[in-house]
């Protein structure tokens, strides 16, 4: 806190653009819309860019973090940029030895699986993130009032890389960990809670607007296991950001919460903090909504504003058979009290980034009617 870097001024003017405004469940001046891994290998400026340079070393050198951030702003005129960084790269901060390997994605090289493993894991140190700051803020600059969303992965998630060192399909390592030994349990996802929610901090003071929280793999949880074991320290993630009502973002900035095969348990998503929960193609925004309203938290909230959820593999689809399916997605989310269009998941490499430039003039001319959205 308290850091000299601009906070403040281009949050204030974010607050009427369409994101911020659909994530507040007010009426935006049109539907937003933004995909997760917007940033990335589907644009051949992205890969020109990063030619030669290491994922988590680009993550480092704020000048091409900024470039690489707005350059899907630039070509698809999203309604926000998303922070380009990964994960990991707080646990990189922190100084535990993990790489990105082209084609796999995080290893470690040595991963946590005792409760002395856990122990020992390094604190990360405020200043350390002091280049998260620095790129976050010459992004901001070029913004003006489109929202930069900062983001972090969610304990479960991290953890899974933590335990298993590499990615993996079942997350057997982080499920055997919760019920096996508690107590290393605990003491990992509680250090993820703090590296995340610390990363998300940076992100929000120096002047991102939202945040979203990727518990991309929590689908591989029971409903059970994810209130049990996990929703508590999702909940501590976004208390570091919860209480950053300041000049920047009146009012909060919003909190998204994202998750994949999570439907069972969305309203343990809510729960955890979440001004907004991201759905994947596994379920209808409607059905989503319908659940959330029949689960209304402690604090009484039960609808929030839905994030999706047009299914990736569409992409390739023939054009005709891809616009309905985004009519559909649309339709489907006016059931919401506000509803920003995404994917249900990541923007596959593969695909053509003209096709994303036209989904986005399809969801911009649909009418955001008075209540409809
Ligand atoms: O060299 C490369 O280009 C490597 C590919 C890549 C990229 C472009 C990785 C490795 N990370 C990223 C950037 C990234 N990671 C972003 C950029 C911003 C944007 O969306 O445009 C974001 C938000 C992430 C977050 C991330 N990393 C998640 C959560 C989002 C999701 O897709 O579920 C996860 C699970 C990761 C781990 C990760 N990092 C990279 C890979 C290939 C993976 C997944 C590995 C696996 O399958 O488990």
């Amino acid at each position: 806190a308290g850091h000299p870097l601009r906070t403040g001024d281009t949050a204030r003017s974010t607050a009427a653009s369409p994101l911020i405004r659909a994530l507040r469940g007010q009426q935006p001046s049109r539907r937003p819309v933004w995909f997760m891994r917007q940033a990335g290998r589907s644009l051949p400026e992205y890969k020109k860019v990063r030619e030669g340079v290491g994922m988590l070393e680009s993550c480092l050198m704020p000048e091409l973090v900024r470039e690489i951030t707005l350059q899907p702003v630039r070509r698809h005129d999203v309604d926000a940029a998303i922070f380009f960084s990964d994960i990991v790269v707080p646990l990189k901060l922190a100084g535990v030895d993990v790489e990105i390997q082209p084609g796999v994605g995080p290893v470690l090289g040595a991963p946590v699986r005792t409760a002395r493993d856990a122990a020992a894991l390094p604190d990360l140190e405020d200043s350390a993130l002091d280049v998260i700051r620095e790129a976050v803020a010459a992004t901001v600059a070029e913004l003006g009032d489109r929202p930069l969303i900062g983001f972090a992965g969610a304990p479960f998630t991290l953890a899974a890389y933590m335990v298993e060192g590499r990615p993996s399909r079942d997350h057997f390592g982080p499920r055997r960990m919760m019920h096996g030994d508690p107590q290393a349990w605990a003491a990992l996802a509680g250090w993820a809670a703090r590296v995340s929610g610390q990363f998300l901090r940076a992100q929000l003071e120096a002047g991102a607007s939202a945040a979203q929280l990727f518990d991309s793999w929590a689908g591989s949880l029971s409903a059970d296991d994810y209130l049990e074991h996990v929703q508590a320290h999702s909940a501590a993630a976004l208390a570091h950001v919860g209480d950053m009502a300041g000049p920047g973002v009146p009012g909060g900035a919003p909190l998204l919460h994202f998750g994949t095969g999570t439907g069972d348990f969305l309203h343990h998503m809510r729960d955890a903090g979440a001004s907004a929960v991201g759905v994947d193609h596994r379920l209808t925004l409607a059905e989503a909504d319908r659940r959330l309203r029949a689960n209304p938290g402690a604090d009484g909230r039960g609808a929030v504003p839905l994030q999706g959820n047009v299914d990736p593999a569409l992409l390739a689809a023939p054009w005709p058979v891809l616009e309905a399916h985004v009519r559909g997605v649309v339709a489907s989310g006016a059931a919401a009290p506000g509803h920003v269009v995404n994917l249900a998941h990541g923007v596959p490499p593969e695909t053509d980034p003209d096709v994303l430039t036209r989904v986005v003039e399809l969801v911009h001319s649909i009418p955001a009617t008075p209540g409809g959205r």
